[in-house]
């Protein structure tokens, strides 16, 4: 009996042992997996790097940052399935795509805390209107960046980047959906156009642009830009902003047969394995002083209210990058063209296979 007494009680500890250890390394398993890390997809130069930092800090909440160039880039990496991002930053036309395809989770507001400080402008809009998948990150314009020593010319018309005197001294955005814009906008067409036949001579346009183009790039516009390499340069405002606080000589102008005004959002795609940190970090991004370091960092506009109010004078005063929306109306929002994105993908194709 003794024995049997004994026996028992050695399985019992040892049973007690083995479920204690199971359960700890469950838990540290799961919290792994769904509570300390999220992967954050971010375009390139768009964050103040130690904002992450103290995200991870506050929340011990580790984070994995990657970055893309486009939206079309973002979009591929995206459905192609093999990352399971947590926060995504697309813009306005490709959000509208990202909803349709359910591929967006609905971001539970009542966890955006901080949502009440961004303006009542950028809420409601076309990609969104019930506020239910996106909260508003930057917004800006697309224009023309340029060297004031080096162009003589009024710099108030597309036309300009098919002028023969700047050949070569001319950058264009790597971005289909912006240099197709450019083209169209230069042909008094809207840059929502389906019209193939108008979508025919934009691709044309920007053929007989080619030879003018030094060449088409991204972030690393503005090292260039900065160390006067080009005359000329089309760019998204934060970024003509930001070139201008370094280089006094460069100037930012909308063309007057208008251009694209843009927002860019936070959203959490379907592959979120970790839906509740990653609101935690949308969150945490629309803090004031957070969006306004990151603002301040990066030279994009904030549509948090209570962030912009914080900002230099100068800057909340600066046409570049806080025109009055309302004043922006030859300006149009992209507008999702995604099931024509073929005839797109063609265009841009011969277009950088020209020449
Ligand atoms: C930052 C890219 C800005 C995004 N490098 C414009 N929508």
């Amino acid at each position: 009996m003794e024995q049997v007494k004994k026996t028992a009680a050695i399985f019992l500890v040892l049973a007690m042992i083995f479920s204690l250890t199971a359960c700890g390394s469950n838990d540290g398993d799961s919290n792994q997996n769904t509570t300390a890390a999220i992967t954050v997809y971010n375009w390139g130069d768009y964050i103040d790097p130690t904002v992450i930092d103290d995200f991870e800090k506050e929340y011990g909440i580790n984070v994995t940052y990657e970055t893309f160039a486009t939206n079309e880039e973002m979009y591929v990496k995206l459905s192609s399935g093999g990352s399971n991002y947590d926060v995504i930053f697309p813009s306005d036309y490709m959000i509208a795509r990202l909803i349709k395809e359910d591929m967006l989770h609905k971001i539970d507001m009542s966890k955006i805390t901080n949502y009440k400080h961004i303006g009542e402008q950028f809420k409601n809009l076309g990609y969104d209107p019930n506020n239910e998948y996106s909260v508003p990150y930057m917004w800006g314009t697309v224009g023309i960046l340029y060297n004031t020593t080096m162009v003589d010319d009024p710099v108030d018309s597309w036309d300009i980047l098919w002028n023969p005197k700047y050949e070569k001294d001319i950058f264009m955005l790597d971005s289909q959906r912006d240099s197709i814009a450019v083209a169209l906008k230069k042909l008094g067409y809207s840059l929502n156009t389906r019209d193939e036949a108008q979508l025919e001579e934009a691709k044309q346009e920007l053929i007989k642009q080619r030879p003018l183009v030094l060449s088409y790039v991204g972030d690393e516009v503005k090292d260039k830009m900065i160390a006067g390499e080009a005359a000329l340069a089309v760019v998204w405002s934060g970024d003509a902003i930001y070139c201008m606080w370094e280089n006094e000589d460069l100037a930012y102008a909308i063309p007057k047969e208008g251009s694209n005004k843009w927002f860019d959002a936070m959203c959490i795609p379907k592959s979120s394995k970790n839906k509740e940190a990653a609101e935690l970090f949308i969150n945490f991004m629309t803090d004031p002083e957070i969006a306004l370091r990151n603002a301040e960092y990066i030279g994009y506009s904030t549509p948090n209210t209570a962030a912009m109010e914080m900002l230099d004078e100068e800057i909340r005063n600066d046409e570049a990058a806080y025109p009055d929306l309302e004043s922006l109306d030859n300006c149009e929002v992209f507008e999702d063209l995604s099931d024509i994105i073929g005839l797109y993908n063609r265009i841009w194709d011969e277009v950088k296979a020209s020449q």
